[in-house]
């Protein structure tokens, strides 16, 4: 018997514009048809405002469970390298059962923010002391157990990390968790690939963590492992990590990539911070996602990624929560355009021409570059698609009086994540009235399990 949910929307964020009075058929989870200016019929539920959800295209779930735990001054100048000690710490303590319920309230937290799929960049694989589990897919299977209690949908982006800076240098103590020679994780993927098949709308896709973890050899060996699916790398996020791959090779991060792989646009290229003009363009033209990270860059004291002159040249953007010290898809938005407005004393700096709106900008932007990147190229509000949609309520005095755009520079500039009301994965409200319909439960399990993990 087929499953059938009816909604009805005064406005909705189509594809190619705002649809009015729009009312959205969905069957066992996918949307069969969309039909504007139509009146609501007798059991319909009704809404007012209908989004697409949002890809968050760059997430560390675990690290979810230290959010606050490193904001107290060291010794020395606190900086991203001496947050990464504290962060390697707290990988020490993490076993399978954690990283679900982590995870779990991580994915909760994002679907009331209105993303409704995440890129999970996973490295955390192996036991406490370093050796594999028995079935070296466990990490991930806890990943996608979190996926399936929440209902996002996943990519799930296994990393591999094999050294501890440019040149192959071999990996540290604090690493031993992550690190795998190119045969074990073959092995790793096809036992991720094989689980993955049971996950509603899941994709997985490769992660080489960055040029300081893998070699060139590696870097290629890794791209045909990947075939067409997603291949995400961490790249120029930090200055000092500039000048380590300048002083190794004589390239800066971004240069070396571009002369070592064949980047196109199964390619996400997170942070990509410090560019020079021709970087910029290179990467704007190669079709690849930059995975834009705004709250975590900002956390971690990273830098202003150079969003003008990139999207000047057509490049492709998405936003990701990275260390999820805040979940908050409004939020990452808002600051993405912020960190522009600050560093060039302009305002509506990612606005997609006169006239138009940045909030709407941002949140198509982000969509469209996120769903890209998670290897979803088609995410949105469309025939055939997932139902992953958002409601706003109106009722919040931010949204009052505003149409179509306007709601969107509302939900972004001012209302912020209590304006989001409902959230629907693939058909199924999993977010009503702001809340997650498991988040009590799942808050409880993160709860007992990070009391545990502290001891
Ligand atoms: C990560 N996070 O893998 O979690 C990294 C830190 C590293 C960010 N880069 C570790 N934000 O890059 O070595
Ligand atoms: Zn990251």
């Amino acid at each position: 018997m087929t499953d059938t949910l009816c909604l009805h929307a005064r406005e909705v964020l189509l594809p190619d514009g705002w649809g009015k009075q729009v009312r959205i058929v969905i069957e066992d989870g996918s949307i069969t048809s969309i039909v504007p200016q139509s009146l609501p019929q007798p059991g319909d539920e009704r809404h007012a405002v209908l989004l697409p959800g949002l890809p968050n295209l760059h997430s560390h779930a675990f690290q979810r469970g230290m959010a606050g735990f490193a904001e107290t001054r060291g010794p020395g100048a606190d900086s991203f390298w001496t947050w990464r000690e504290a962060m390697y710490r707290f990988v020490g303590r993490i076993g399978p059962d954690d990283l679900t319920a982590v995870a779990a309230l991580a994915y909760v937290e994002m679907l009331e923010s209105g993303f409704t799929r995440v890129g999970e960049f996973h490295y955390l694989h192996h036991d406490r002391d370093g050796q594999p589990f028995g079935d070296p897919a466990e990490m991930s299977l806890a990943i996608m157990a979190a996926a399936e209690a929440s209902g996002i949908a996943l990519t799930h982006l296994p990393v591999f990390y094999a050294h501890a800076g440019f040149g192959g240098l071999a990996p540290h103590e604090g690493q031993r968790r992550f690190i795998h020679g190119l045969d074990d994780f073959a092995r790793l993927l096809e036992g991720v690939r094989a689980a993955a098949a049971y996950l509603p709308d899941s994709i997985v896709g490769i992660a080489p963590h960055s040029l300081r973890a893998v070699t060139a050899d590696e870097l290629s060996a890794l791209s045909d492992l990947a075939g067409e699916a997603p291949i995400h790398i961490h790249i120029a996020e930090q200055v000092r990590e500039v000048e380590d791959c300048l002083q190794w090779s004589g390239a800066r991060p971004v240069e070396w990539l571009f002369e070592h792989a064949a980047v196109d646009r199964n390619w996400c290229l997170v942070h990509a911070t410090h560019m020079t003009e021709a970087e910029t363009m290179i990467l704007a033209t190669s079709g690849a996602v930059a995975g834009l990270c705004p709250i975590t860059e900002a956390n971690l004291g990273d830098g202003i990624f150079p969003a003008s002159s990139f999207l000047a040249a057509g490049g492709r953007y998405g936003i990701g929560s990275d260390s999820n010290v805040r979940i908050d898809a409004t939020e990452e938005l808002r600051l993405l355009e912020y960190g522009q407005r600050l560093s060039l004393r302009q305002r509506n700096v990612l606005a997609a021409g006169v006239g138009a709106s940045t909030g709407e900008a941002l949140w198509r932007g982000a969509l469209k570059g996120g769903g890209q990147a998670l290897g979803d190229h088609e995410a949105g509000i469309a025939i055939g698609r997932p139902a992953d949609l958002v409601s706003l309520d109106t009722e919040h005095p931010s949204l009052w009086e505003r149409r179509n755009a306007q709601l969107i520079d509302g939900l972004i500039f001012a209302a912020g994540q209590p304006a989001v009301d409902c959230v629907w994965r693939r058909g199924r409200k999993v977010v009503s009235g702001g809340r997650h319909i498991a988040r009590d439960r799942i808050a409880q399990i993160y709860r007992t399990a990070l009391a545990k993990m502290l001891i």
